[in-house]
């Protein structure tokens, strides 16, 4: 199938586009300060890739090979926020969510080592959040690409107009053994048209929560270096995926905000669960009350 249309910057037309086929892609490489920005974030990026710290690394494989680092907004170099808070993206956040305050529920690099067996299944990121809130929750994901990609390095294939079909139910497709990592896929298969989403460096994928999306492998020898992030409204002060209040990507926090994100941080299992999840014992432990209670 062909590849999608391309757009400069979020025009109606391309706003539009994006309401009808839940997605959108921006070519912004033409303004030279986000150019250089990817640029700065793709050595830093090719950098972890090659030296994962074992707090980063997340969604391994069989092997214990990941697929994703995380927490990238976190990091001192400023690289990754400089690309992912650059005022044209902001302003595309707030085009089509519509909302002044907006926040990233997480951030991360995503990365294939090349000819590993790093797919990812069919899924919606929605399919990650309770089903009972998860299309209420107008979440949109971000993925820059860092560098080239096309079908043979496992670009991202997009079904489009997914997005209508509300959040679907999801199974959980167990991976790493040692450190329990899984991924969800769809429980049904899809029938619908695809697109292959072909990137260059400093293009900018924007889509909706629930839009059913997969990739394959990386065939050749790109790591196929992108960033992603999601950015959804700031609702009841919620915290990010790490139990913290969340980094911004739109608007600011009043000190009366502050003062409630420390205290639900301070309550939330999520926070623990970050510094416990590296003690096997404990996470082994974690991880079977968990499963357990998933099951009565
Ligand atoms: O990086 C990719 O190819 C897709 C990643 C993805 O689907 C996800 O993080 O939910």
């Amino acid at each position: 199938m062909a590849s999608p249309e391309v757009f400069d910057a979020l025009s109606t037309r391309a706003k539009d586009f994006y309401e009808e086929n839940g997605y959108v892609q921006l070519r912004l490489a033409h303004l030279p300060d986000f150019a250089g920005a990817c640029e700065a974030a793709y050595a830093v990026s090719y950098r972890m890739v090659g030296s994962p710290t074992k707090a980063q690394a997340a969604f391994a494989n069989k092997d214990g090979v990941a697929r994703h680092l995380v927490g990238i907004l976190q990091e001192k170099d400023p690289a990754f926020r400089m690309v992912l808070q650059h005022p044209t993206l902001v302003d595309a956040y707030r085009g089509i969510l519509e909302r002044p305050q907006l926040v990233f529920t997480h951030a991360k690099i995503s990365f294939k080592m090349p000819r590993q067996a790093v797919p990812w299944f069919p899924h919606q990121d929605n399919g990650y959040k309770p089903l009972a809130t998860a299309s209420a929750r107008r979440a949109l994901a971000v993925f820059v690409f860092l560098e080239h990609a096309g079908e043979r390095d496992g670009t991202v294939e997009l079904f489009p107009g997914s997005h209508r079909l509300g959040t679907l139910e999801h199974t959980k497709v167990r991976e790493d053994p040692v450190r329990g990592d899984y991924q969800l896929a769809l429980r049904d298969p899809i029938d619908m048209p695809s697109v292959f989403v072909e990137g260059r460096a400093g293009d900018v994928l924007l889509f909706d929560g629930d839009m059913i999306h997969r990739s394959g492998i990386s065939r050749g020898s790109s790591h196929r270096i992108a960033l992603i992030a999601e950015v959804e409204p700031s609702i009841a002060h919620r915290l990010d995926a790490f139990g913290r209040k969340p980094q911004l990507a739109s608007g600011s926090w009043s000190a009366a905000d502050r003062c409630v994100f420390a205290v639900k941080s301070l309550c939330s299992p999520r926070r623990y669960w970050q510094i416990v999840r590296h003690v096997p014992p404990v996470a082994a432990a974690v991880r079977w009350v968990k499963a357990t209670r998933d099951k009565t």
